[in-house]
């Protein structure tokens, strides 16, 4: 399929999706945990992931999709087609105490490739998006390509649980490199590294959290890499590491 079809969707959908999200910043949230004291989920992120899963559904009817708040298709790794990973609201607690720094995220593969992916800043009012096929834009504005630059020579940017564990030696890598930064959202946090504000983000993630940002980065030249597991494919959950080349060549040397 071209990748302009499934684009003039996305986009549509994507603006009704920044209106929920905004409207329900204003309201008065439920808000219920899910694996633990600090994993949020509230009522707009399961909204919002019921109404991309419905638009999906009935635009491209063979779709198979994941989305964080339950949506789970059957045969996910069979290759045919178009498979859409999901997550409807990325950095849920900041949505919750911050009100902002928080993102929509949606990753297309079609017959097993990257295809699409969109990282929509809402509060920015910003939209990355785009794949191999089209390049990497911010709104209608093609996203200049980064400097490589060495971890020495940028911020970096890691969870704040890795952070706070000293987990595989962060704690060396921000003093190897200009300074530390924790955003609370994937999906801002890989938006940074596409538009070198930092040199590399590395945090333990989930497919929805990765998806749209890897295949953004991908489409930038940037590198993606999951450091535990040896099989990393859009299904698994990992260590994940988005950096330049340099940046990530320095953090490997400093892995614990
Ligand atoms: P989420 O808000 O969609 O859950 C900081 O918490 C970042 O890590 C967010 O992007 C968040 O995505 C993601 N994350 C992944 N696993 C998490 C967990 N178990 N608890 C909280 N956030 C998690
Ligand atoms: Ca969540
Ligand atoms: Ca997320
Ligand atoms: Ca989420």
């Amino acid at each position: 399929m071209h990748w302009k079809q499934i684009n003039e969707h996305v986009q549509v959908w994507l603006r009704e999706v920044s209106r929920q999200l905004l409207l329900g910043r204003k309201q008065e949230l439920q808000v219920a945990t899910k694996s633990e004291r600090t994993d949020l989920v509230t009522n707009i992120d399961k909204q919002v992931e019921k109404y991309l899963v419905a638009k999906i559904r009935a635009t491209f009817p063979t779709s198979k999709i994941l989305g964080e708040e339950g949506t789970k298709d059957k045969d996910l790794a069979s290759s045919q087609g178009l498979l859409w990973i999901i997550d409807p609201l990325d950095g849920t607690m900041n949505y919750v105490k911050q009100r902002d720094c928080f993102a929509s995220m949606i990753a297309v593969y079609e017959n097993g490739h990257e295809k699409l992916g969109y990282i929509l800043d809402v509060t920015a009012q910003k939209l990355y998006w785009g794949g191999p096929e089209c390049g990497v834009f911010c709104n209608d504005e093609r996203l200049p390509k980064v400097a490589d630059l060495s971890l020495a020579q940028g911020l970096i940017d890691v969870s704040g649980r890795m952070l706070m564990n000293n987990y595989h030696n962060v704690c060396k890598m921000a003093q190897t490199s200009m300074g530390i930064r924790v955003y609370g959202s994937a999906g801002i946090s890989f938006i940074h590294v596409l538009t070198g504000k930092t040199v590399a983000y590395f945090s333990h993630l989930h497919p929805w959290d990765y998806a749209a940002g890897k295949i953004l980065a991908h489409a930038q030249g940037l590198s993606v890499k999951g450091i535990d597991d040896s099989k990393f494919d859009m299904l698994s959950s990992d260590d994940v590491l988005v950096a330049t080349k340099n940046a990530e060549e320095d953090i490997l040397k400093l892995l614990g």
